[in-house]
């Protein structure tokens, strides 16, 4: 009993007098750990009978919980005096200069649309936006490519298990179901471009499971491969700042368009890199056609009344043309800083006052 009476008081001005929470630990463990007085104590209870065990495990038992307040106390008031000299020693200067805001860029597909919608407003294009999710209809079926025709493996399609209508739901393979269902439900003349991200199952060094698109439609009575020529031409002179720009029509084939054609420009590749409007080579850079009269039927247009054109650009091929960007896969890795060198200030932004709505 003498024992613990004292083993209390000296651990209680133990407690009072340690300055560090090291040396509070280092009591805690002596008296309540696993070894501690305390708990040896405790142990030879057994040895003792009756009343005086119980006695014993009683003075114990308040031993341990004055120590362990005790601790608490005074692990409290060293808390609060490390706050307040660290209060005291960290002072504020109101002189610093702030430390400059984190400016943002504008991302180089942004940017390409900005610019593109520019051009297409000035010769009265309108925007046309739509979903992501398409059903089979408006991603192939109204576009001309039956079911089981080959053309659909033109497009290595991501499907999704959900249906509409009994019709396989999909991501949209390109931004052509936009057009289909503007036609459905505009009259005619219908001049728009769509702007949007696509999706195809395909990943590798020059192609990405999602990727953007501009295309465009002209639904007219009497337009022809000549207003599609002459819009073109004014859209890559215009995109890529040259006069005279030498372009190439090459017949091609897309289930949706007759006749189609796949369009050069003319360019000079060359150590330092590509000079575009110069030299003997070619650069495909977009794909065209007449909308193909199934299509317009499928929109309820009579072909022998309403004549039309399309065209479709893939946004991260013209972007690194334009731009010098040597890999696509960059532009979906969120590296700041590849943003920082190839983004755009916001002034850079085409006047947001055009006449697209
Ligand atoms: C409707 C009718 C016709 C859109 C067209 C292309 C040709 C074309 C490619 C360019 C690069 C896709 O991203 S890419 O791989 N596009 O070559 N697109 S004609 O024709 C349409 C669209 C909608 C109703």
């Amino acid at each position: 009993m003498t024992d613990l009476v004292t083993f209390l008081q000296q651990t209680l001005k133990a407690a009072e007098e340690a300055s560090t929470p090291e040396a509070l630990d280092e009591i805690r463990v002596s008296a309540l750990g696993k070894k501690g007085f305390l708990t040896e104590q405790m142990k030879t209870l057994g040895q003792l009978d009756g009343d005086a065990r119980k006695i014993q495990g009683q003075e114990l038992n308040k031993a341990k919980g004055e120590i362990a307040k005790a601790l608490d106390v005074k692990k409290q008031a060293l808390d609060a005096a490390a706050l307040d000299e660290k209060l005291k020693s960290e002072s504020i200067d109101v002189t610093l200069q702030p430390s400059p805001a984190l400016k943002g860029s504008v991302h180089p597909i942004s940017q390409t649309i900005e610019e593109i919608v520019e051009i297409f407003g000035k010769m009265g294009f309108n925007v046309a936006e739509g979903p992501d999710i398409e059903d089979d209809f408006h991603n192939f079926e109204a576009l001309n490519f039956p079911k089981g025709h080959p053309a659909r493996e033109m497009q290595d399609t991501f499907y999704l298990n959900k249906t509409h209508d009994d019709q396989p739901m999909v991501l949209r393979t390109h931004t052509s179901p936009v057009q289909i269902r503007t036609m459905l439900t505009e009259e005619a003349p219908i001049r728009i471009i769509v702007p949007g991200r696509t999706y195809r199952c395909d990943h590798d060094a020059t192609h990405s499971p999602m990727f953007h698109q501009v295309e465009g439609l002209v639904i007219e009575k009497g337009i022809h491969m000549g207003h599609l020529k002459a819009t073109l031409k004014s859209f890559c002179e215009q995109f890529f700042g040259v006069t005279d720009l030498p372009m190439r029509f090459r017949p091609s084939f897309f289930p949706f368009t007759e006749p189609s054609v796949e369009v050069d420009i003319g360019c000079k590749k060359t150590d330092k890199g590509l000079e575009i409007g110069a030299g003997e080579d070619w650069l495909e850079i977009l794909g065209a056609g007449m909308v193909h009269p199934n299509v317009l039927k499928n929109c309820g247009l009579n072909p022998q009344e309403h004549q039309g054109f399309a065209f479709g650009v893939g946004l991260e091929r013209i972007s690194m043309l334009k731009y010098g960007m040597p890999d696509l896969r960059p532009f979906f890795e969120s590296d700041m800083r590849w943003l920082e060198y190839y983004g755009f200030s916001h002034q850079d932004m085409p006047s947001k006052e055009r006449s697209v709505s």
